[in-house]
């Protein structure tokens, strides 16, 4: 695939249902069947103590970067379809999940970031500058990058005292 004409999207993973890491390692690999893309690079494998409803199991939480000709919207339709691919029930707002993969960060081949406010896709991530368990593997897989309007991921991290994050499983 010729990647000059490729966009880069930062894709997370969740989960805290039904043997997380399988669930991960399964994300990753669905990641790779999407159309009109590759998976460059995947972070570890964290533990993560639940952000936002806390009686809930810990979650396992990754990142991947893919190269993409697909639009937001395209990639965003995937990865629902992803989600219900892994058995995904919409039940509880925040709740416990087989697998959540959420489109974070979108730049074009240009290199610029996509910014959109729609029903059902918001970019970037509203939460994502808040949340360790996006920022540790986004630090990982892409030291030093800023993210518009919010500051370097090292920066942000830097707040997030008191979320617990453990590495577990490390891909090469
Ligand atoms: N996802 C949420 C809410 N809280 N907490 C952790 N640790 N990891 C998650 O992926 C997560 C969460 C909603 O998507
Ligand atoms: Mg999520
Ligand atoms: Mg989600």
């Amino acid at each position: 695939m010729d990647r000059s004409v490729c966009a880069q999207v930062y894709v997370g993973l969740g989960s805290n249902l039904d043997d997380p890491i399988s669930q991960v390692r399964a994300g990753i690999a669905l990641l790779a069947t999407l159309r009109a893309t590759q998976v460059d690079i995947c972070s570890s494998l964290y533990r993560t103590a639940p952000v936002g409803m806390t009686a809930q199991p810990d979650f396992i939480n990754a990142l991947c970067r893919l190269q993409t000709q697909l639009d937001p919207a395209e990639i965003m339709a995937g990865l629902l379809a992803l989600e219900s691919e892994r058995g995904r029930v919409r039940d509880v707002s925040g709740g416990p999940r087989t697998l959540d993969l959420d489109l974070l960060l979108y730049f074009s081949s240009q290199g610029h970031m996509v910014q959109c406010q729609e029903p059902g896709l918001t970019l970037p991530h509203p939460r994502l500058h808040e949340r360790a368990f996006v920022l540790y593997p986004l630090q990982e897989i892409a030291p030093g990058l800023a993210i518009p309007g919010r500051g370097r991921v090292e920066d942000l991290l830097a707040n997030c005292g008191g979320q617990s994050i453990e590495q577990v499983v490390v891909i090469k």
